[in-house]
């Protein structure tokens, strides 16, 4: 894929984000859209290239966590404006559940997973930070989906993450896990090996080849 952020829209659209501009941040997005950007690049080359960075200069104390909550909240909402291509997407009869696991509060990553089920025809069951294990059980419980998806970002979380698919691959044994998230980067992912159907997607293109191996 090529990609249509071109430097001058990226430092654009992070100089405005910095700032708080709202407005500013909605215009650029719906203008990609409205040249009909493919979703997966505004959502890593645009969204996730600015948060990273913005997570940076908040790590090296160049930025407030004021300033970090609002360009979250912003990016949050430049999701919205997506909607009408991800619901333009033919049904097919297939759903995920996706969810952050218990004390993770990074949603931004795992809504953007949610939508890439949608892209592909799939209900995605977005539930959003910090999901009690009790509450992720009954709601799988109750809508039966083809796929759970969990997000982690911090890493010291894994345990929360190791035992939440403990428990639900008891309950659900024959439920397809998927997993992902920042915190692989420092380690864990012998959790695929540890648990049966348990599997890790790096990025978009993993994401979107077990979706397609899942529609079989
Ligand atoms: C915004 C932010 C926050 C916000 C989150 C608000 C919200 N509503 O989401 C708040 C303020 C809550 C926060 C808190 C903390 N944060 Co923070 N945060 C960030 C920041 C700046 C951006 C996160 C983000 O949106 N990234 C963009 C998304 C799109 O990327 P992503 O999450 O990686 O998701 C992609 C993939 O990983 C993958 N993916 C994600 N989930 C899933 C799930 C599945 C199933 C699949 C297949 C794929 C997948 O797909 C996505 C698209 O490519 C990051 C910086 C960074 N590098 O991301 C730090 C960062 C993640 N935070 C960090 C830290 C340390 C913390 C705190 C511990 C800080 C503190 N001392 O309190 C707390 C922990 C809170 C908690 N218990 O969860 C560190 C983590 C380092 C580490 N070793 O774990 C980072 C990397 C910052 C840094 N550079 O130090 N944070």
């Amino acid at each position: 894929m090529v990609s249509k952020i071109s430097e001058e829209i990226f430092t654009s659209f992070q100089k405005d984000l910095l700032a708080g501009d709202r407005r500013q941040c909605s215009m650029l997005v719906e203008k990609l859209l409205s040249g009909k950007i493919d979703v997966r690049d505004l959502y890593l080359n645009l969204f996730q290239r600015a948060m990273y960075n913005i997570g940076r200069l908040w790590e090296y104390n160049k930025i407030s966590v004021a300033v970090e909550h609002l360009a979250t909240s912003i990016t949050l909402q430049m999701l919205n404006l997506v909607y009408p291509v991800l619901f333009s997407a033919e049904k097919k009869n297939k759903s995920a559940v996706i969810a952050c696991v218990a004390n993770e509060y990074h949603q931004l990553g795992s809504q953007m997973v949610s939508d890439i089920f949608e892209l592909n025809g799939w209900n995605g069951y977005y539930l959003g930070s910090n999901t009690p294990l009790d509450d992720l059980l009954k709601y799988v419980d109750t809508k039966k989906p083809d796929i759970l998806g969990l997000s982690i970002a911090i890493y010291f979380n894994m345990q929360n993450l190791w035992k939440t698919v403990e428990v639900v691959r008891r309950e659900f044994p024959g439920l397809f896990i998927l997993v992902g998230g920042q915190a692989f980067l420092w380690g864990g992912r012998e959790i695929t090996t540890e648990f049966s159907d348990v599997h890790y997607a790096a990025g978009f293109e993993d994401l979107e080849n077990l979706i397609r191996q899942q529609e079989n």
